[in-house]
């Protein structure tokens, strides 16, 4: 269904909406070439594009295109209006990307700094699609991936004025939760209720859990603590802007209300998460509301861990937003030591997904990095020395963060606090367990024909996201350079190359954004996209990317088009595990192009 009902839409949040230049300038996106037909395409017209950041460059940035190999030595940037050649420059050696195997070459720009729009040239070879230079372009990205978890919120309508044509009744209000069997202790019995409200959907499913929220929420307000001047006058069009809280500050609390209600109080333990006894229909919220009661399943120690360490968290950000949220920042702290405590009475009770649950298990059977992660937080939040050793630094290894593993949440945060710890802490060696990890990056990048530090093995369940976590890591790196000079350019180049993949310099010729750049996912495995009736997805979405796995491929009525790695990727709702949207896919996607979007204003 075609929509023009955009004039509704504020003109703040059409700023903010950023999918939507194409809204805001007559409302007509399907007039925008599809995902759709790109997928159609032949997959040897995909491999003969030359591949570019969709979205652009900043002026100071790296810049980089991807140019299928061929006898071509050089390459020009034309001006996407005129046609006219404005800069020439020497194409790098042809390699082979073992992921896609195919043989490519760098287009290296970064010397072109001149605002514009423009597109790369290669003789033999179509022209890439038109990109920006210029500072401010990621503005409209980073406010959209933020307002896609104001598109996942449980248990609110989304209102025409701030959704356009998402706008939604609510759905799950979940103010009559049961307690499952799994999670029934001396106070609270087997069926009793307790109400649970807000928190976002997971990702495609209606879901909530504790695990993926940890991760997910921290991201956020990391980016917030390292980025306060920038994140927090960023105006995303929320119910609740305009209240004294930065907006995304507002997104966080709106999942962290939640989380808070996931801690029996009678024992500080913390469920492991709130869900349908199996997937819902492809329906809307509202409609999947009435498949019957939801329950909260089995605390589990990785459940309280990551409680305790993204809601220590929250103590430390809320502190200064007493008058808007009075008494938060102590009941957070309160709430993030009795988590931690339950979890050092209960250290092993891993979460095991009962025989009438069947969504999904965010199961994790090592929690070395949990108890890491949470020790951290908490000592970072108290100056307690004691849970510095509790993190046990010296065993704890750096690696870049999943759900699943959280151990480098926990260098992060302490590089970022670096200057107002305690004397306890090693700080030689939190810099170097970041510097260790991004020089590595650092080095696979710079082995890889495309230039981005992604190998066979990061093409699993979320790859988009493996992407956008290295990021993260090379950004903590640059942002040590005040004590190292002169990296910091090899860590944010290494960092905007991984941005610049996941925003179409990719071999699948995509945007993994829905509703930004040329070509984006049309059918992402998100059910409000699907059952909405209209025919673009919600935007401001990363799909989870090229996934080797490909465990959906039974179900799909259409086959994928590759069984290489980073070309295992399927735009059609059927391909959970290729196409799917996350949260915690989503936070990493707002650091780091709130991080590269703010060059030259840092
Ligand atoms: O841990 C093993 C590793 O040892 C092995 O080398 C590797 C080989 O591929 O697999 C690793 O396990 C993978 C696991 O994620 C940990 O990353 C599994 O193969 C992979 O199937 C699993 O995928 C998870 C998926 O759920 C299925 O459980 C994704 O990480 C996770 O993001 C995804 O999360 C789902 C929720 O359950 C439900 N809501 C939607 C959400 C996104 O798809
Ligand atoms: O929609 C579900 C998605 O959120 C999960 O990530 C995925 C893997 O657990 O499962 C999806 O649900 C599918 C189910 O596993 C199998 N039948 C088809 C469902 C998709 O509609």
């Amino acid at each position: 269904m075609r929509y023009r009902t955009l004039a509704v839409l504020t003109g703040l949040a059409i700023a903010a909406m950023g999918a939507t230049a194409a809204y805001a300038q007559g409302g007509d996106i399907t007039a925008a070439p599809s995902a759709a037909a790109s997928m159609n395409a032949p997959t040897a017209a995909v491999a003969s594009r030359i591949q570019v950041n969709q979205i652009g460059y900043l002026p100071a940035a790296a810049k980089r295109a991807t140019v299928p190999a061929g006898t071509a030595q050089q390459f020009q940037l034309v001006d996407a209006r005129t046609g006219q050649a404005v800069w020439t420059g020497k194409l790098g050696p042809a390699a082979l990307w073992k992921p896609a195997q195919s043989k490519v070459r760098i287009a290296d720009f970064t010397a072109l700094t001149t605002p514009g729009t423009y597109r790369v040239r290669v003789a033999g070879l179509p022209d890439s699609d038109p990109f920006t230079i210029g500072v401010g372009a990621y503005d409209p990205l980073t406010a959209g991936a933020i307002r896609a978890f104001y598109f996942n919120r449980a248990g609110i309508a989304l209102t025409p004025e701030l959704a356009g044509p998402f706008a939604r009744p609510a759905g799950h209000p979940d103010t009559r939760v049961l307690i499952h069997a799994s999670a029934a202790g001396p106070k609270r019995k087997a069926g009793d209720v307790i109400s649970s409200p807000k928190g976002w959907y997971d990702a495609g499913d209606y879901n909530k859990y504790i695990v993926n929220s940890g991760i997910t929420v921290y991201t956020l307000l990391a980016a917030y603590e390292q980025m306060p001047d920038r994140l927090g006058a960023l105006k995303v069009g929320l119910p609740e802007s305009g209240n004294g809280l930065p907006d995304l500050l507002n997104e966080a609390l709106w999942n962290l209300d939640w989380m808070l209600t996931m801690q029996d109080p009678d024992d500080g333990g913390v469920y492991h998460k709130l869900t349908n006894p199996s997937f819902d229909g492809v329906v809307m919220p509202d409609v999947a509301t009435r498949s019957g009661d939801r329950v909260v399943v089995q605390k589990s120690t990785a459940a309280a861990l990551d409680f305790a360490a993204v809601i220590a968290v929250g103590s430390r950000v809320f502190k200064d937003f007493e008058k808007q949220r009075p008494g938060l920042s102590a009941r957070m702290l309160a709430a993030a030591r009795a988590a931690w405590d339950w979890a050092q009475a209960h250290p092993d009770a891993i979460y095991r997904q009962p025989p009438d649950i069947h969504t999904g298990d965010y199961g994790d059977p090592t929690l070395d990095d949990e108890f890491a992660w949470a020790a951290a937080e908490l000592y970072i939040a108290t100056g307690d020395d004691a849970f510095y050793a509790a993190m046990k630094p010296a065993r704890t290894t750096m690696t870049v963060p999943s759900w699943g593993d959280v151990r480098g949440l926990a260098w992060m945060s302490l590089a970022t606090h670096r200057e107002r710890l305690s004397p306890a802490a090693d700080r030689a060696l939190i810099e170097r367990r970041i510097r260790d990890l991004a020089d590595a990056l650092v080095a696979k990048g710079k082995a890889s024909a495309w230039g981005v530090a992604l190998d066979e093995k990061d093409f699993n369940w979320g790859s988009n996201s493996n992407a956008l976590n290295e990021a993260m890591v090379l950004l903590h790196a640059d942002r040590l350079e005040a004590v190292r000079p002169g990296q910091a350019s090899a860590y944010r180049q290494a960092a905007q190359a991984l941005l610049d993949y996941v925003m179409g310099r990719n071999p699948i010729g995509m945007s993994m954004v829905t509703g930004f750049g040329t070509r984006s996912p049309m059918h992402p495995h998100h059910r409000p996209s699907e059952a909405d009736r209209v025919e673009a997805p919600v935007p401001g979405f990363v799909v989870g990317g090229a996934n080797a796995g490909q465990q959906d491929l039974k179900g799909c009525p259409v086959p994928y088009p590759s069984p290489l790695p980073a070309l295992s990727f399927l735009d059609h709702f059927c391909s959970y595990a290729s196409n799917e949207v996350a949260i915690n896919w989503n936070a990493p996607l707002v650091y780091v192009s709130a991080a590269l979007g703010g060059e030259g204003r840092r």
